[in-house]
Parts: structure tokens; sequence; C-alpha cells
């Protein structure tokens, strides 16, 4: 029995197999329940007993071998089915084109990195509302337009459940919370019921900016906003204040830039008129404030809002709004070093 253990060795030290077949046929022959291993195993128990430890060692070995031969058979197997193409090249290069940020993202952490370096921190909130805080805080009269399903877009026909118009819904929630002073930016997608064409969508994005304090008056907001205009535009950039109305401020404003593409001369993106408007702005109410439970003959405050897409078409000579949406990479390449 020794010498055929030995034997044994030897044959399956020397076996190589060529394919999946012959390694299943050397895993039978030794190892099946009639192989070669069992027959052995049964054979053994005829052993004299002086013997014993030193034929069971031996079997064990051959066991052993037997095993290790079929696993590097398989592995090596497995490595080679793997043809020449499926092979991993791990010399090439990485990927080289990483892509980069959506424009209007560019824009906006422009926006708020320029409110974030006087004091501004950004808030957020749902971009699902009720009537409350898209509406009657901010002062809109029952009977308003805005409110109307042909500019609002309601969910479930319910009156109260609303796709947010404005990021000022954020602000009202951020004056509820009954913390003051504020000093916020808030950014954000809003939703209003528009047909889309080059200059409209029914989504667009905006920041809106709300700062309130004892004695803040509209000499701080025009300088916080000319302050803005110069860091985004550069310091050639000069501005103005036209009043407006807006329902939750009073008195309202709206504020121009000089044309950063003619310098002021008169060009097809400012009209001719060498003034862009960038975005809405006013001291906040007292209606709103006080909706707020806000005392606003303790408190006054200035607000602001833009939209980035408007700003982003300006800053990049965009003159289609529905790029943006498209994501059409021709497009958004050309914004990867921003
Ligand atoms: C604008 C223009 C003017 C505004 C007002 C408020 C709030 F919540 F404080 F009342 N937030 N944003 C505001 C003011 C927005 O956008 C053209």
């Amino acid at each position: 029995m020794k010498e055929k253990i030995a034997t044994l060795l030897q044959e399956v030290e020397h076996f190589k197999a060529e394919n999946a077949a012959q390694i299943e046929e050397f895993r039978i022959h030794y190892m099946g329940k009639k192989g070669v291993v069992q027959a052995l195993f049964a054979d053994f128990k005829e052993v004299a007993a002086e013997e014993r430890k030193a034929m069971g060692m031996l079997l064990n070995e051959l066991k052993n071998k037997v095993q290790e031969k079929l696993d590097a058979a398989k592995n090596e197997a497995s490595a080679s089915s793997q043809t020449k193409e499926h092979q991993l090249d791990l010399s090439l290069p990485a990927a080289t084109h990483v892509g980069g940020r959506h424009p209007l993202s560019v824009v906006r952490n422009e926006i708020n990195s320029i409110f974030a370096r006087i004091g501004f921190s950004i808030s957020e909130g749902p971009e699902i509302e009720d009537d409350f805080h898209n509406f009657t805080a901010l002062n809109f009269p029952e009977e308003h337009p805005a409110r109307d399903m042909q500019d609002t877009f309601f969910i479930r026909k319910n009156p109260d459940v609303a796709l947010r118009t404005h990021t000022s819904s954020v602000q009202v929630r951020v004056m509820e919370s009954g913390k003051l002073p504020i000093r916020i930016v808030a950014p954000g997608r809003v939703f209003r019921n528009e047909a889309i064409s080059a200059r409209a969508h029914c989504i667009f994005h905006q920041v809106e900016g709300l700062y309130i304090d004892k004695d803040v008056s509209f000499a701080d907001l025009k300088q916080t906003l000319y302050y803005f205009a110069q860091e985004l535009f550069g310091n050639e950039t000069k501005t103005r204040f036209r009043p407006s109305y807006f329902p939750f401020t009073e008195p309202s404003a709206e504020m121009d830039v000089s044309c950063k593409i003619c310098g002021g001369s008169g060009c097809n993106i400012c009209k001719y008129s060498g003034w862009v408007e960038i975005l809405g702005c006013g001291m906040v109410d007292p209606n709103v404030l006080e909706a707020c439970g806000i005392d606003s003959k303790v408190y006054t405050g200035y607000a602001f809002g833009m939209g980035i897409e408007r700003i982003t078409m300006l800053k990049y000579q965009v003159n289609d709004l529905r790029l943006f949406f498209e994501n059409d990479v021709r497009f958004l390449r050309q914004f990867e070093s921003a």
C-alpha cells in the first residue's frame, strides 16, 4: 500500500490539465465517491496497528496534494478563459474626460460665495409649499393673479398645495423660526406655469436674499447690491436703481448693471440702452414681518431676488433659456473650465 501511494503521489504531481473536462475527469478519478482516495481509505481499515500512523499521514498527504492540484488547475483555467480582448490593460491612461459643472451651478455657487463673504448664510426649504408660505405671508392679496391656476402649479388641484413660485417661501420659514437678526440667501428651483420659449421656462432657478435687524436701511441694501454687482461682473460695472413694485416689499426697486457686452454704448443684449436688469429688491413690507411674527416697529429689513438663468445668459452670452435644460453635451462642455 505504501508503494501504491508513493506512485500515486508521483502521478498527481505530474498531472497537467488541458481543459475543464480533464480537470473534472481528474477530480472524479481521485476524489469521487468510487475514486482512488476513497478506495485507499477503505483499505486503510485493514492496515496493521503499528503502521496506521505512518500510513494515515501518507494518505492525507495524497488527499491534500490532489486538492492542491485541483485548485491550481481551476485557477489557471479561469484566468486563461478570458480572451485577449477581455483582459484589462492596466497600463492604459485613466479617463481624461471628467465632465464639469452645469453653468447654472457655476453661477449659483459664485453668487452664494459673494454673499457668504459678507456674512450671509445659505437657507433651503421645500419645493412643495402651502398657500401661507408662498403667498399669504408675503402680502399677496387674495385676488392676486399669481394665485391663479394659470400661473401656479397646484398639486392634485388642491389650492393649498403648490410648487413654490419663488424661494421667498424659504425666507418666510426662516422669519417664522424667530431667530434674529437674519442674514441669509435662499438658492433654489422654482416653478411657474408658463409656455416654454427662448425667454421663459416653467422651471427656473433663483437666489433670494434677506437681511433683518434693527435699523436696516435702503442705503444698506444699495451698498450690498453694488458690492455684489462689482464682484459678479467686475470693477468697471455701474449700477442703477429704478422704482418698481412687489407685494412683499415697500419701497421696491429693480437694479440694472451697465451692459458688459458693449460697455454701455448699446447692443442687442441691452436693447441699445446700455443697461440690463438683473434683480428686484426692496424693504420688506411691515405686513410681511408681522405675518411672520416679527415686530415691525423694532425690526426692518431688505430683501432681493434674482433669476440665475438670466444672469448666466448675460455672463456667458447664452441666447436661449432652453439650452440650460436640454443637457446637450456640446453646450455643457463649453463650461467645463468654469
Ligand atoms: C424679489 C424682489 C424683492 C423678496 C422678499 C422676500 C421676503 F421673504 F423677505 F419677503 N424675499 N425675497 C424679494 C423682494 C424678492 O425678487 C424679484
